[in-house]
């Protein structure tokens, strides 16, 4: 698998950019989806739940597009149990019911992290003692749920610094660093078949933060603990440069037996977008999607949001947007054919 992967990705990758004949996909809708055929890796987005339901064009373009989906918000604690023990599954089951309907795997997000929690959580004074059993009564609950349903979990979501030590949460404060095996235990016995992934950003490229991960993975292999994935969200920006050792990277973990995923990629830029950003932006899409085709374990390249009419960007970074393959007007941009054509030369 591997090497025929390799082999024929490098083979198309020597032909002349536009030289492959129209009729070689008989059953390419044109889609990413249909690119994506064949060459194990599913391409997957996140979606915005106010989105599916207000929007046709959004919704039809999220069931032709994509293999995966991932819930942007609606699978987080502060959602899905907004008081104590008063769970609140509804968002989230429509989109694992659309996903059934459109032949699509769930990418679940995310078990145990830092923000996004339910403030009746983090604002009182709970016990070590007691914030262990909310966390493992809150993963065994949502696992629990989803129980066959959800593909793979984002079971702990961004625990570490930039420098590569435990960033200070609630978790590490109260449990101390055990609170990982733990989450990854605990959702390992809710649904023992579900994939379960660690997931973090800046962490794509060999550097503090990926070397610490590398280390926490072989460290809970070895004591047999279920991490069976690493996620990199692939948040990158123009102005930044990209990282030279994505591939390196990817295959490192490749060779520790996990699988790995871009799970949350944009490419984000300098508002008012030009000719160079786009083309700089199409080239991250494309880094981190060959990357992917080239490792051994790679399942899926998941972009966070595919339009900039609902992108979380410019909400978060003053003056940045523009970060998804398709414009406002769901319009596709350089980076989506380079998506597409990536996948194509790969595929075939
Ligand atoms: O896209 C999400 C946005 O709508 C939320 O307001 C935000 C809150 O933190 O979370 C965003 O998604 C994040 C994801 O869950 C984890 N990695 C970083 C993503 C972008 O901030």
């Amino acid at each position: 698998m591997r090497y025929g992967r390799i082999a024929a990705f490098l083979a198309v990758s020597l032909a002349v950019a536009g030289s492959t004949p129209a009729d070689a996909h008989p059953r390419d809708d044109g889609s990413l989806r249909a690119a994506a055929r064949g060459t194990g890796v599913r391409i997957g987005t996140a979606v915005d739940m106010s989105a599916l339901a207000a929007d046709a064009p959004y919704k039809q373009a999220v069931a032709r597009e994509f293999d995966t989906v991932t819930p942007e918000n609606v699978m987080k604690w502060e959602v899905v149990e907004p008081q104590p023990g008063v769970y609140d599954w509804t968002a989230a089951d429509q989109l694992v019911d659309f996903a059934r309907k459109n032949g699509q795997l769930v990418r679940g997000h995310t078990l145990v992290w830092h923000s996004q929690n339910p403030s009746w959580l983090t604002e009182a004074a709970y016990t070590p003692d007691q914030l262990r059993t909310l966390l493992r009564r809150h993963i065994f609950a949502e696992v629990g749920h989803f129980k066959g349903r959800v593909w793979a979990w984002d079971v702990a979501n961004e625990v570490f610094n930039e420098d590569g030590t435990l960033r200070d949460t609630i978790w590490l404060r109260a449990l101390g660093p055990g609170y990982i095996a733990d989450a990854f235990r605990w959702a390992h016995q809710a649904d023992p078949k579900a994939v379960l992934f660690l997931n973090d950003y800046n962490n794509e490229g060999v550097n503090a933060k990926s070397d610490a991960y590398f280390a926490l993975v072989k460290q809970l292999r070895a004591e047999g603990v279920p991490v069976q994935g690493y996620g990199m969200q692939g948040h990158l920006g123009v102005q930044y440069g990209f990282p030279g050792t994505v591939l390196e990277n990817v295959r490192r973990f490749d060779k520790l037996g996990v699988k790995t995923a871009f799970t949350e990629v944009d490419v984000r830029m300098v508002l008012p977008p030009d000719a160079a950003k786009v083309q700089a932006q199409a080239e991250g899409f494309g880094l981190l999607l060959r990357a992917c085709l080239l490792a051994e374990h790679c399942v899926s390249y998941t972009v966070w949001g595919f339009t900039d009419k609902y992108s979380w960007v410019p909400g978060f970074f003053d003056g940045q947007g523009s970060a998804t393959p398709l414009d406002e007007n769901l319009q596709p941009k350089p980076a989506y054919d380079t998506l597409r054509e990536t996948f194509q030369l790969a595929g075939r």
